[in-house]
């Protein structure tokens, strides 16, 4: 059950222009779903940008026609209005009607499904930072002269602005402490990232321990104490945007314990720091040991590759571990579809100079391939292995269940010794060699 079930936008036009072909509305329907939208009608139009209505004239008049025609509420432009557009547009369209475009649209979805505090601040910030330019135009123009520093508009959106920043790094400070305490307990951070769609969600579900509420690891304390939701479940839905907030859980790939954070996800032709906005998404990608970067197959051609090369823009500049390239929904392919599929990832990687591993081609639906990507994200990991013999005490008993719940241990217990051999991460191993040292040195005193 979803709060954006019940969310109803009312009726929309959707409109697209595109200076060298007819353009494809597919993805600017589907966000305007995820807002809640019905969407009623289509407007395109193929030509250069027309400064009065970014539309042409005429085309901008259809669209009016259209809303009424439709008994439309709303219209959804696909792409960015300057002010002066949105307001020239609007005045051509029937009283009440509300314009969104693509920008404004994926904050609407945010602002309407973010719960945490977090979330909800990342919204409001990137709100504020979109409407400033404009507000700024509007009282420029309107108060030339009088640059009252009392209840000046722009002055206030700054102040709010800068209160958000901080009431974010305070936030993003505590999260990067949660993921200091985790890795100091052997937690290898692997993070999910990728275009809106992809299938994260589903592929998190498929790799986690356990992904009911009882083992999400994203304590509401963190955020603001408020009993909160979307923490608690992890849920995939063939929507855009379904996933709103990071969400973290336990994974044991061939013994070694990782973290898994599922990431919101990315969508092509939105400004810079709308992306940048969503800081938390970032941070997990920048601090995560391994990214699975994951892309779907089953798109055509060109699709895959734009949404390849948004992840890849986005992965270039946060990224810091090695990158895993997950070509998912492999199911709704024949074997020639995978190769093509793996070939046209492929070839926007190498074209973007990014350094990655083998993509692996799966299903995170069916599991097809999945073993094979756990392998890959194991052998992505910074890891050491190691191998003790310790005398049978209650100690060694102890230090073998602190290495089960760290690493893989495979342990044999003879009369006279306990052997262990262990694999895990290097600073967990260096621990447990001066811990066993010591076991050592006590077996031979005692
Ligand atoms: N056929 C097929 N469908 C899949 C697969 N993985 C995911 N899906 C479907 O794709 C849709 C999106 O999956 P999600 O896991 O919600 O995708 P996401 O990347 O988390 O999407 P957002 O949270 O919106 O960014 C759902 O309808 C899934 O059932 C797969 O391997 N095969
Ligand atoms: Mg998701």
């Amino acid at each position: 059950m979803n709060v954006r079930d019940r969310l109803d936008g009312g009726r929309a036009v959707v409109a697209a222009r595109d200076a060298d072909e007819t353009p494809d509305t597919t993805e600017i329907r589907r966000l305007a779903e995820a807002a809640g939208y019905d969407v009623v009608g289509e407007v395109t139009q193929r030509r250069t940008e027309d400064l009065r209505y970014n539309l042409g004239g005429g085309k901008a008049r259809e669209l009016a026609d259209v809303v009424a025609e439709r008994d439309a509420d709303a219209v959804v432009f696909d792409g960015e209005l300057s002010p002066g557009q949105y307001t020239d547009l609007l005045d051509l369209f029937p009283a009440g009607t509300t314009l969104t475009d693509r920008y404004r649209l994926v904050l609407e979805i945010f602002a309407d499904g973010a719960g945490s505090t977090a979330a909800t601040t990342q919204v409001d910030l990137a709100t504020l930072r979109y409407e400033l330019p404009r507000v700024r135009r509007a009282t420029e123009e309107s108060l030339l002269n009088a640059a009252t520093e009392k209840g000046s508009p722009v002055l206030d959106m700054e102040k709010r602005i800068d209160a958000m920043e901080a009431k974010l790094d305070e936030l993003t400070d505590a999260a990067a402490d949660r993921r200091a305490r985790r890795r100091a307990e052997g937690f290898d951070l692997v993070a999910l990232a990728g275009y809106t769609n992809a299938g994260k969600s589903t592929l998190l579900r498929r790799l986690a321990d356990d992904f009911d509420a009882e083992s999400s690891l994203d304590d509401a304390s963190g955020d603001d104490g408020r009993n909160d939701d979307h923490t608690e479940s992890i849920t995939v839905e063939d929507r855009l945007f379904e996933t709103l907030e990071t969400t973290t859980r336990r994974a044991t790939l061939d013994g070694r314990r990782v973290l898994l954070t599922d990431t919101v996800g990315l969508v092509a032709d939105l400004p810079h720091d709308l992306v940048r906005s969503f800081s938390a998404t970032l941070d997990e990608i920048g601090a995560a040991a391994a990214v699975l970067a994951v892309v779907d197959a089953s798109a055509d051609e060109e699709r895959l590759r734009r949404r390849v090369e948004t992840t890849v823009e986005v992965l270039a500049a946060d990224a810091t571990g090695p990158v895993v390239p997950v070509v998912n929904k492999v199911d709704r392919l024949d074997a020639a579809g995978r190769e093509a599929a793996l070939g046209v990832v492929a070839d926007v990687l190498a074209e973007a100079g990014v350094e990655t591993r083998e993509p692996v081609a799966i299903s995170a639906l069916d599991g097809i391939g999945v073993d094979g990507l756990r392998d890959a994200v194991v052998g992505a990991l910074p890891g050491s292995t190691a191998t003790f013999e310790l005398p049978p005490s209650g100690e060694s008993r102890a230090f073998v269940s602190w290495l089960h719940e760290r690493g893989d241990a495979d342990v044999t217990y003879g009369p006279e010794s306990i052997e262990i051999s262990f694999a895990g991460k290097p600073s967990v191993v260096d621990e447990a060699e001066r811990w066993a040292a010591d076991l050592r040195s006590d077996g031979r005193e005692g």
